[in-house]
């Protein structure tokens, strides 16, 4: 199944008169506030998000995964879907593995379907969560921090092994994302614990060629329900201080207790130059994977407002911080989940770009919180879908990315490729 320009052209030809009735009346009103209106389809046209190869099957929960039907059955099928996204909406220009689920067997065939669709390859990701058949050494009781030594030189093999394939890929980063913890009272030396899983983290750190980085990941609980060992943003920003200028923190926005002021947590770590990538989802419960955007609109939006205070360079914005959706669609189409994601965060990412930033400033200095707010909301509130639009429009992308996807029955004819019960490797 491919999606084709004359596909793409035929659609936006459908949308043209209706989307040039809302996007005009937007230019004149962007105008009237002093904003430059190409420069803003630009940056919101390059911005790019990594589909990550675990989320292209059906999602699911511990209680019961429900097949969509045409899941994609190896890492073929897997670039293919994210082809797919790509040429839908343009902005799904990258694609971030998983290993061992997506082990590239033949990488020069991988790196050849990947240029034709046009995908680039993002952060690799390490497994020290489950054994793997055939592994030595469970990680029942942990992996880089296990007590056992030879636990933990398997585990660090493991991703080294990981950061070797993802070279072959033209990836740039490894993150690591600990399952490492304890259920009880008692039951790990803390203190042990951490400087055991430093320890593992510098030899892997050594091995990381020098255009590289290692994205460490932090979550508050679960797998683990008493204590983990990398549980929030300041440990994992230690570690990364320790290991050296290639160590960031990755915020996953589920990956915190209730009502914590992530934006804040992204303020600091970009000041401080750690903040290394994001992993998009929503939540509502604690880290419910949901789409992002679903739930929480406002939060997201106050996270883009940040990152883009502390840059002067929306590209080195978009280039330097791996972006990537992380979430668990259950009961959706994953492709069309995906798709929605994409567009909650650019949605996000353009309200932040309206924001007045030397009125917000003076209204900070002037101490007058009514004013800074008010200029808050009058961004949060603007309606960008027509700058999105536009911005696919002028990539080549579809208007309506979901609706193309609908009229296409691209669904319909993955499941006719590919039968109904195939299953993909991920969560
Ligand atoms: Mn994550």
């Amino acid at each position: 199944m491919r999606i084709t320009q004359q596909h793409i052209r035929e659609h936006n030809k459908e949308a043209e008169d209706k989307h040039t009735a809302s996007f005009l009346p937007l230019v004149d009103q962007l105008d009237g506030k002093g904003v430059e209106v190409d420069p803003l389809v630009d940056q919101i046209a390059s911005f790019q998000v990594a589909i990550p190869s675990w989320a292209l099957g059906a999602g699911g929960t511990r209680f019961g995964r429900f097949p969509i039907g045409g899941e994609p059955g190896n890492l073929e099928e897997k670039i293919t879907d994210v082809g797919l996204l790509h040429a839908l909406n343009r902005s799904s220009g990258a694609i971030s593995l998983h290993i061992p689920w997506d082990i590239p067997e033949d990488t020069a065939a991988i790196r050849a379907l990947a240029e034709e669709l046009d995908l680039v390859f993002d952060a690799v990701n390490s497994n020290t969560f489950q054994d793997q058949e055939n592994q030595e050494h469970s990680y029942k009781f942990g992996s880089l921090s296990h007590t056992d030594t030879a636990v933990r030189k398997q585990a660090v093999e493991h991703n080294i092994e990981v950061i070797r394939y993802g070279a072959t890929l033209g990836s740039k980063a490894l993150t690591v994302w600990l399952a490492d913890g304890s259920n009880f009272p008692g039951q790990q030396n803390f203190r042990k614990a951490l400087r055991r899983t430093r320890e593992s983290l510098e030899e892997i750190y050594a091995e990381l060629p020098d255009d590289w980085q290692i994205l460490i990941e932090y979550k508050p609980y679960e797998p683990n329900f008493y204590s983990m060992v990398i549980p929030d943003w300041g440990t994992s920003f230690l570690l990364a201080g320790k290991l050296g200028a290639k160590a960031r923190t990755l915020v996953d926005l589920g990956h915190h207790l209730p009502n914590t002021n992530i934006e804040q947590i992204v303020a600091t770590l970009s000041m401080e130059e750690k903040l290394g990538g994001f992993h998009f989802n929503d939540s509502k419960y604690g880290d419910d994977d949901l789409t992002t955007g679903a739930i929480q609109p406002y939060q997201l939006f106050l996270i883009f407002n940040e990152l883009i205070e502390g840059t002067d360079d929306y590209a080195d914005l978009e280039n330097n911080i791996a972006w990537m959706i992380d979430a668990s669609h259950n009961v959706k189409d994953p492709l069309e989940d995906l798709l929605q994601s994409v567009e909650a965060i650019k949605k996000a990412y353009a309200k932040a770009l309206l924001v007045d930033r030397r009125g917000l400033e003076e209204a900070r200095e002037a101490n007058d919180p009514a004013l800074a707010q008010s200029i808050l909301q009058d961004a949060f509130q603007s309606d960008v879908r027509p700058l999105l639009r536009e911005a696919r429009i002028r990539s080549k992308a579809a208007a309506d990315p979901l609706r193309l996807y609908r009229e296409l029955g691209v669904r319909d004819q993955l499941i006719e490729e590919r039968g109904s019960d195939t299953i993909a490797t991920g969560l």
